[in-house]
């Protein structure tokens, strides 16, 4: 490669992309409450590449709204993201997977027009045998400015996001994020704390994996025990199922993600007949995981319909999940409508 191809790529970091990049109506707190989520980022991913050694290894002792026990690096994650942002005047409510009710913003700080949403530390399971872990959001507005920061703030459709990401702690920490103008990744130069510009409007090339946990597939309904054996290349049915897809599972669900969002491929967590609404939370996991799809033009759906139209009732409803190339959920909806 010539010299001057090699210095071709610019270097961009995440402040500035954000800053040029903001949407029409976003003034500077839309775009500070994301410059505090990549701050956010910085502090958990420097814990989590010391989780090993900090001590922070093992449970926190204490159990979750979800019955999960946490994992200090959950207390952690939660705290952090919380604290740089209940005091900014950007915010006037937080969701957490960490915690049963909203995140109320403290009576000495003023309320923002915007609503976090956030699953701190997903795959938490994973710390302590070092495997990626991610952290979700989702940024809403308001519903009614004069009665903002109640429950009702938070509880809103995907559809009305105005942006969500994640970040993954892996080999390297990258944050994704999409405010509705394509999806953008960022990878952490951890000796300076920027992240960089690496991977600019990513979209779902064709498909190479599908992820499932097929421990759970006698749980799994007819329709998509069959459209399993699709993604296997099974062509007693259909004509068109795939070819040579492989099977990816690192039951995580940011990592399981991001991979397919860079390789092509679907993820599912599908509901159990004891389980019908599955295990994945739709406010702070499958919606703005859906609206990254979306924008990166893939799809999600609950197995009728698209995650982005579901209104959760709860904070903690949970949903059944297909997210990915856009064909491959679309025919899990088929086989669902016609065999369940
Ligand atoms: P299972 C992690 O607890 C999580 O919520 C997701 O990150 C992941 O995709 C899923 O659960 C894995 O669940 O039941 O397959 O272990």
């Amino acid at each position: 490669m010539s010299n001057n191809m090699k210095f071709k790529r610019k270097i961009v970091t995440i402040e500035r992309y954000i800053l040029e990049n903001q949407p029409d109506y976003a003034r500077g707190d839309f775009t500070n409450l994301l410059y505090d989520i990549a701050m956010a980022a910085k502090l958990i991913a420097n814990k989590t590449t010391r989780a090993g050694l900090a001590d922070i290894l093992g449970s926190a002792g204490e159990v979750n709204v979800q019955g999960e026990e946490q994992q200090q690096l959950d207390v952690y994650a939660d705290r952090t993201i919380f604290r740089l942002c209940d005091h900014t005047g950007r915010v006037c409510a937080m969701a957490s997977e960490e915690h049963e009710d909203i995140l109320e913003i403290p009576s000495e700080f003023q309320k923002g027009r915007y609503v976090l949403v956030y699953d701190p530390l997903d795959g938490s399971s994973n710390i302590d045998v070092n495997v990626s872990i991610g952290t979700i959001f989702g940024i809403y507005r308001c519903v009614d400015w004069a009665n903002r920061g109640r429950v009702e703030d938070c509880l809103q459709p995907g559809r009305k996001l105005l942006a969500a990401g994640y970040v993954l702690y892996g080999a390297s920490t990258m944050l994704v994020y999409s405010t509705g103008q394509g999806v953008h990744g960022f990878t952490l130069d951890p000796h300076i704390g920027e992240f960089l510009l690496s991977h600019p409007d990513l979209r779902f090339p064709d498909p190479t994996y599908y992820s499932a946990n097929h421990g759970y597939y006698q749980r799994w309904s007819e329709g998509v025990q069959a459209y399993t054996s699709w993604l296997q290349g099974n062509q007693q049915e259909e004509k068109d199922a795939p070819q040579g897809l492989s099977e990816r599972y690192i039951g995580s669900l940011v990592a399981d993600f991001h991979r397919n969002l860079l390789k092509g491929g679907v993820f599912m967590y599908p509901g159990e007949k004891n389980k019908p609404n599955g295990k994945i939370r739709l406010l702070y996991e499958a919606a703005p995981l859906a609206y990254l799809a979306h924008h990166a033009g893939g799809y999600a759906s609950n197995g009728q319909q698209s995650i982005l139209d579901l209104t959760p009732a709860d904070l903690h409803d949970r949903t059944p999940f297909f997210i990915g190339n856009t064909r491959l959920v679309q025919k899990a909806e088929d086989f669902i409508k016609r065999l369940d």
